[in-house]
């Protein structure tokens, strides 16, 4: 009896010393989430009437991103195929994903959930213009800015249809923020005629009343805490414009990821490029939440004081449709006594497209048209880099400058030999010599970060695949170095044309060379990279097991069992054993 009573104190005992320990380890876990919720109301969470019940069910049946794009139907191929031809990514997820997504990765780095920010700041009226936009992608747009922003600090969401002519969208998307009842909080406009970018967000900016104004793309989710960090250094200095970094959200799979940091850089073509930052800026933690000095910006995502940005002369209302708006912003910004800054705290993923699903009227490359003008206003002597780079571009018409010209004179701006000295000093000219070259080379890391950036591939198996219950095996048609060559079935055999090797990032690569690839719609084997998908295959086992690809949504197949067949994509299901593979492994 007496025992039986100290075994019972002693259970209570442990089990309180354990729920007190796991209290603390709680508590100390949780810091941030307590200060974050400590910070301002963030709009309530409405409910969204998702029209199509039958894919909500699926949807919250299968949580799994990976398996967003499966393809169940006919009709599934054609949203997903005609999603990449509109809009360069994959409109089938898209669409799975519906109008939010509530678990994003916090990209930040950790002591950036540590820090507070004012509770009075400025409000911001976000500028959004889209053209053609898929409706989720936008959708997602707006939920994601009106649910991770707080309450106090959200003026208005300006939306400009840049003249969309795909079917009813801007009905659709009227009637969305009907249904959600955003009516107060989000303005739709439509321009008259398509603008192009640049004068549908001067547009916008016309409308808009706050303090300070954020341009964001049509197809970007906004991530935690974002605006805080841009709102706190435009109100603490209004010629600072402020981007957020930029994560890349997969086209084909809408995966979330993290960017590094780097900043805005060009070069002589007048392209925009990502650099490394200088030697020794990323040492101790706290470098990793330091604003980031950049010569130029992205041009999609940033804070501006509003009042700045009209002193500062907007933007070139000449320019058209899309291209080189972010360089001459950039510097005209820099050269006429203001500056830009990357905010490593706030974080705004952006769908990176395939391709660029539009044209401009009459075909014209708007590019080039811009980037003319922006040459002839601030390049000074410097534009012979330029010009003599793209002496195709000679007899392009690209308006009238006269007015910029009289903008650069009036602000007094510097000249571009300034710039290129105290905000780019490290830009390669075709002039230096190999001295300056070197000594230049010396001020960043490199290799700077491109996202498609080459990296050594780690192999984890190798081995046939072998269509199972047969002697046949996946082999290129015209030979293992061959680029999008296609594949049939051949008798197994142990060589070059015919061993797979797996990596860690999910590839199949044909003897270390070319990578098993889906994204002509039939498989082939392709140079390998990185961006999107169409390389990322997925198999449960390896016996009979199917081989999905991510961006594809469908299985490798063949359509009859025989040397020579053609190897296809097909919906994955289990009755058919003409999509089930054995990967042999090689030792
Ligand atoms: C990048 C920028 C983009 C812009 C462009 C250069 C990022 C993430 N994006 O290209 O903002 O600076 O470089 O010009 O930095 N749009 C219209 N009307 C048009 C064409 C486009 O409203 O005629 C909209 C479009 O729907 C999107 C935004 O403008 O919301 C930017 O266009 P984009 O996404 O095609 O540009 P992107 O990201 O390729
Ligand atoms: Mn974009």
């Amino acid at each position: 009896m007496h025992n039986y009573k100290f075994f019972i104190f002693g259970c209570i005992f442990t089990s309180l010393t354990w729920s007190i320990s796991l209290f603390m380890y709680w508590k100390l876990n949780s810091k941030h989430i307590d200060l974050y919720s400590q910070k301002q109301i963030l709009y309530p969470r409405s409910t969204y009437d998702y029209t199509n019940k039958q894919e909500l069910k699926y949807l919250k049946s299968h949580i799994r991103l990976e398996e967003l794009g499966v393809i169940k139907t006919d009709n599934d191929i054609y949203i997903r195929d005609k999603g990449y031809k509109d809009h360069g990514f994959n409109a089938l997820i898209s669409l799975r994903l519906g109008d939010y997504r509530e678990h994003l990765p916090d990209t930040r780095h950790k002591l950036c959930s540590y820090l507070k920010y004012d509770q009075n700041l400025p409000e911001a009226s976000i500028i959004i213009c889209f053209y053609n936009e898929h409706p989720q992608a936008l959708f997602r747009t707006i939920q994601s800015v009106i649910r991770r922003t707080p309450y106090n600090l959200l003026h208005e969401v300006i939306l400009i249809d840049d003249y969309s002519d795909h079917n009813n969208l801007h009905e659709t998307v009227n009637s969305y923020i009907v249904s959600q009842n955003l009516q107060n909080i989000i303005h739709l406009k439509k321009t008259n005629k398509r603008e192009g970018l640049i004068r549908a967000r001067l547009f916008g900016a016309k409308l808009a009343t706050s303090q300070i104004l954020i341009f964001l793309d049509s197809h970007v989710e906004v991530n935690i805490d974002w605006i805080q960090p841009l709102l706190t250094r435009v109100r603490d200095n209004r010629t600072q414009i402020i981007a957020p970094i930029i994560d890349i959200i997969q086209p084909d799979t809408f995966d979330y990821k993290s960017s590094p940091l780097v900043r805005g850089g060009f070069n002589w073509g007048l392209h925009f490029k990502w650099d490394s930052l200088p030697k020794g800026s990323l040492i101790t933690d706290e470098d990793f939440i330091k604003p980031i000095k950049t010569p130029t910006i992205a041009g999609g995502l940033f804070a501006v004081d509003r009042e700045y940005f009209s002193e500062i002369g907007e933007y070139d209302p000449g320019m058209n449709i899309w291209g080189g708006e972010n360089l001459e912003l950039s510097f005209r910004v820099w050269m006429c006594g203001g500056s830009l800054f990357i905010e490593p705290c706030s974080r705004v993923g952006h769908v990176f497209r395939k391709h660029r699903p539009y044209s401009a009227p009459n075909n014209e490359d708007t590019m080039a048209r811009n980037s003319l003008r922006l040459a002839h206003v601030w390049l000074d002597d410097f534009k012979k880099f330029f010009i003599s780079k793209r002496l195709d571009l000679i007899n392009i018409k690209y308006g009238d400058i006269t007015e910029r010209k009289e903008l650069r004179k009036k602000l007094g701006c510097k000249n571009f030999e300034w710039y290129l000295e105290n905000v780019y000093p490290e830009i390669l000219l075709p002039t230096d010599n190999i001295e300056n070259v070197n000594k230049k080379l010396k001020i960043v890391d490199r290799p700077a970060f491109q996202p498609w950036n080459k990296r050594i591939r780690n192999y984890t198996a190798k081995f046939l695949i072998n269509l199972s219950n047969s002697k046949l095996c996946v082999h290129p048609l015209n030979g293992y170095q061959t680029k999008n060559s296609k594949l049939v079935l051949r008798p197994c055999i142990q060589n070059m044309e015919q061993i797979w090797y797996k990596t860690d990032k999910e590839e199949l690569v044909l003897a270390k060379l070319l990578c098993l690839d889906s994204s002509s719609g039939k498989p082939v084997i392709s140079k390998c990279n990185e961006i999107g998908s169409t390389q990322r295959w997925k198999y449960s086992d390896n016996t009979e097991t199917a081989l999905y690809n991510l961006a594809a949504g469908t299985c490798l197949s063949v359509n009859i069992k025989k040397v020579n067949a053609e190897i296809v994509m097909d919906i994955c299901t289990n009755e058919s054993s003409l999509n089930k593979w054995n990967l042999i492994e090689i030792f």
